[in-house]
């Protein structure tokens, strides 16, 4: 249902039937709060996130569009998350099969504003579900509806800040082995170590060809969560720790203890549409209790 968030920003909020619940923020079009069926909320929201434009929320999921960091000559992260999205009119058929009951159809297509700064026309189609079992699933198909014959290239995340009991008894399973770009050694490409990656310090690494699951083990609440992503081969893995989270503004010295970025992306190789192409891309996350996963 719709409802007015923090300093009057419109918000909608999804339930499902088991007692899951969402919300989302037109601005940014950006969800920031998914709770289980005993309330628990799963997404890191920071207590100084400052909710007033044009400044980013700080946490949840914000969409990183149409550049991913702040190589490029756009604003870091581009300006989708700067943005206020709108109800789509006309959002693409549900496909039959599916069983999702709550979601919403968001949509954010250029202005002639932001054609200065990224002269392209898009529609950037966003569904944010929340599937039976209470699994958050994001889907966004960008198209580029340029008149003018030329294509554009971009880059893309879904920066998800999950909530985490104890940041140094999380673990993370599936990038091990790995090459990734470290962002806080000048990008250089390195190969992750063989086994699960723990946190003791700083960590902003692009991790590159990843699988489609990758799993955050929240070790001390017992509670993993699994994500699931498609036409994202790339994975961000950030925590700003102490000294980074004293610097940010809208972050609490101590949130980083609470806090881990996992971020499905599309950055090495850049996303190039010719006029009338579409891409696709998809985040599914799901917390289950740790004693049922598997691990594979
Ligand atoms: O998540 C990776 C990253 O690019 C980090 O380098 C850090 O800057 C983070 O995003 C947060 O960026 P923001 O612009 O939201 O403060």
């Amino acid at each position: 249902e719709h409802s007015t968030g923090v300093n009057g920003l419109e918000k909608v909020i999804l339930r499902e039937v088991r007692g899951f619940s969402a919300e989302v923020y037109l601005y940014g079009g950006q969800v920031t709060s998914w709770k289980n069926e005993l309330g628990e909320e799963l997404l890191f929201v920071s207590s100084k996130a400052t909710f007033r434009p044009p400044k980013a929320i700080r946490g949840g999921i914000p969409i990183t569009f149409p550049q991913f960091s702040n190589h490029g000559p756009l604003e870091q992260h581009g300006f989708a998350r700067n943005r206020f999205w709108i109800i789509d009119p006309n959002p693409p058929p549900f496909p039959t099969t599916s069983t999702y009951k709550a979601y919403i159809d968001l949509l954010l297509k250029h202005t002639e504003e932001d054609a200065k700064i990224w002269p392209h026309r898009y529609e950037f189609r966003l569904r944010i579900t929340l599937g039976p079992g209470g699994d958050l699933m994001l889907t966004s198909r960008i198209r580029n509806t340029n008149t003018d014959g030329k294509s554009f290239t971009f880059t893309f995340a879904y920066h998800t800040y999950f909530a985490v009991t104890d940041i140094s008894e999380v673990r993370v399973e599936g990038l091990e082995t790995l090459d990734y770009l470290d962002n806080l050694k000048n990008r250089e490409r390195f190969t992750e170590q063989g086994d699960a990656i723990t946190f003791e310090s700083e960590v902003d690494k692009l991790y590159l060809s990843t699988p489609t699951k990758i799993a955050i083990i929240d070790h001390e609440r017992k509670r993993t969560f699994v994500m699931r992503k498609d036409g994202l081969p790339d994975a961000v893995v950030w925590n700003p720790w102490d000294k980074k989270a004293k610097a940010l503004p809208d972050f609490g010295d101590d949130e980083y203890k609470h806090m881990l970025c996992v971020e499905p992306a599309c950055v090495e190789k850049p996303i190039t549409l010719k006029p009338g192409e579409e891409w696709k891309g998809r985040q599914e996350i799901s917390a289950v209790p740790s004693s049922y996963f598997s691990g594979q």
